[in-house]
């Protein structure tokens, strides 16, 4: 009969130092262990969070998901050790140079290149192959970034490999919080490492500088009010009062981490795999952005994170930034889109030409005023307009 594998089995020191050799060969700039135990503190703070109304927007964040993340048996019943990796993001950023002096937007740093989930997929199963050749003999195991119900910053922080940060990221003495998470759920069970004993100290420089105050307090996200939240998994329209607040983040934000002081001075890794790509960039054009079809849409964000805002979300998330931009020549492109589709890019673009005003943006807003058929959208050109000015003529 099989048993399970134990240290008994193994030189379960020495099989733990050359796993750690090998996930660094494999890509990984960070690797620790942590134990299989459960996580009732973690379990405790998901619970109040959700309840707390921290976590509104994220239907699949709910008490489930909490218990489910409160004990990995839950995910894997034969599990005995966690290997938690990282990899370092940091990149040299660019600019999309196909119009200069344009009105560009931002994309988070970890967005800039290839989806990170297939990065960290290939080289965990890569990992495992090599345990299982270790070993002999077929392996039980997890490969999880972000793709379980499971927290990923708990068990980086169980394992050692940095402390949570009060703008709620892990931050690492080698790469700050500019790194991506995963790990490996294995049958085998390995020496545990310590958690670091460090902390943010006096430091709350994250704070402030979120411009929509969504770090409410130290170490706690109104998940609502954040930019990241509301570029990517939002697909509804973004709220009135949030979005001048917006600035030109058209995927995800990064000012909570550009702000933390752990952060400066960090030599960029470059890894390939996370930089720029010419289709992505790190500050792409808007306007472009702004007429992409559909199917340009998926033919240009294949293979990266960018697709997940979906066509839609997207170019609401570039019609804020126009408006944001106070730049008057984005406005034949947003009365494009003020008379294209989908009525959620019709009214944001009512309310980016609103906001930059001009008599050829308010003559487009009556025009379509005139002809608007879906409630929401008219609503927001309605609010667009000056209070007085015509809204039904035809110009
Ligand atoms: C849901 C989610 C989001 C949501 C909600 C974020 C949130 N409230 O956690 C949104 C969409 C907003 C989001 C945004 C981002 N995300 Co996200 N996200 C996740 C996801 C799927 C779950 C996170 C979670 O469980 N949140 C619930 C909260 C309560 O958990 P927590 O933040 O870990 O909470 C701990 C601390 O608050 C701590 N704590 C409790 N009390 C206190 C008090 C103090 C003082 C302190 C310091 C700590 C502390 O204990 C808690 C429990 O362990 C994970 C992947 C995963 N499966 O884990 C990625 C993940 C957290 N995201 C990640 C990234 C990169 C981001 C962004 C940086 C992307 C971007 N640039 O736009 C931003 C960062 C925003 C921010 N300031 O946190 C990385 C984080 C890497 C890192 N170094 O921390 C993860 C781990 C994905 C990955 N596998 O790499 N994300
Ligand atoms: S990612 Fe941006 S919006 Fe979200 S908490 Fe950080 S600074 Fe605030
Ligand atoms: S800015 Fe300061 S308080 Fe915020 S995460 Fe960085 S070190 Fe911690």
């Amino acid at each position: 009969m099989d048993t399970p594998l134990t240290l008994f089995d193994i030189d379960a020191v020495r099989l733990k130092a050359d796993l750690l050799a090998e996930a660094r060969r494999l890509g990984f700039d960070l690797v620790r262990v942590t134990t299989a135990a459960p996580f009732p503190h973690t379990q405790r703070v998901l619970e109040e969070r959700i309840q707390a109304g921290l976590m509104d927007g994220l239907p699949w964040f709910n008490l489930e998901r909490a218990r489910v993340a409160g004990d990995p048996t839950n995910l894997m019943p034969a599990v005995r050790s966690i290997v938690a990796v990282a990899i370092d993001y940091l990149c040299d950023g660019d600019t999309d140079a196909s119009a200069p002096g344009a009105p560009a937007g931002r994309v988070a740093r970890y967005a800039w290149g290839l989806d990170y989930h297939t990065v960290f997929r290939q080289r965990l199963r890569a990992l495992h192959r090599w345990v299982e050749a270790q070993l002999g003999r077929p392996v039980d195991m997890r490969a999880l970034a972000d793709t379980a119900r499971i927290t990923d910053r708990a068990i980086a922080q169980r394992a050692g490999l940095g402390w949570y940060g009060k703008n709620t990221n892990l931050l690492t003495h080698e790469h700050g919080s500019w790194v991506l998470l995963g790990e490996l759920l294995l049958d085998v069970a390995l020496p545990p490492d310590p958690p670091l004993k460090t902390h943010c100290g006096a430091c709350d420089a994250c704070l402030p500088a979120c411009p929509t105050g969504a770090l409410v307090a130290p170490g706690v996200l109104d998940n609502a009010r954040c930019i990241s939240y509301l570029t990517i998994e939002h697909k509804g329209p973004i709220p009135r009062d949030l979005r001048p607040l917006m600035g030109n983040w058209v995927f995800g934000c990064d000012v909570c981490q550009d702000a933390c002081p752990v952060n400066r001075r960090r030599t960029p890794s470059n890894h390939p795999e996370f930089m720029p790509r010419p289709a992505v960039g790190s500050s792409p054009a808007l306007i472009p952005l702004l007429a992409l079809s559909q199917d340009d849409f998926r033919a240009r964000f294949q293979g990266s994170p960018i697709r997940r805002a979906t066509w839609a979300g997207l170019r609401r998330n570039v019609c804020i930034a126009l408006g944001n931009s106070g730049d008057l020549t984005a406005v034949p492109a947003l009365i494009d889109a003020l008379n294209g589709e989908p009525p959620l890019v019709r009214g944001h673009a009512a309310w980016a030409l609103g906001r930059l005003s001009g008599a050829d943006a308010l003559a487009a807003l009556a025009r379509r005023a005139a002809v608007e058929e879906d409630p929401w959208a008219l609503e927001e050109i309605r609010l667009a307009l000056p209070s007085g000015a015509p809204r039904e003529i035809v110009c």
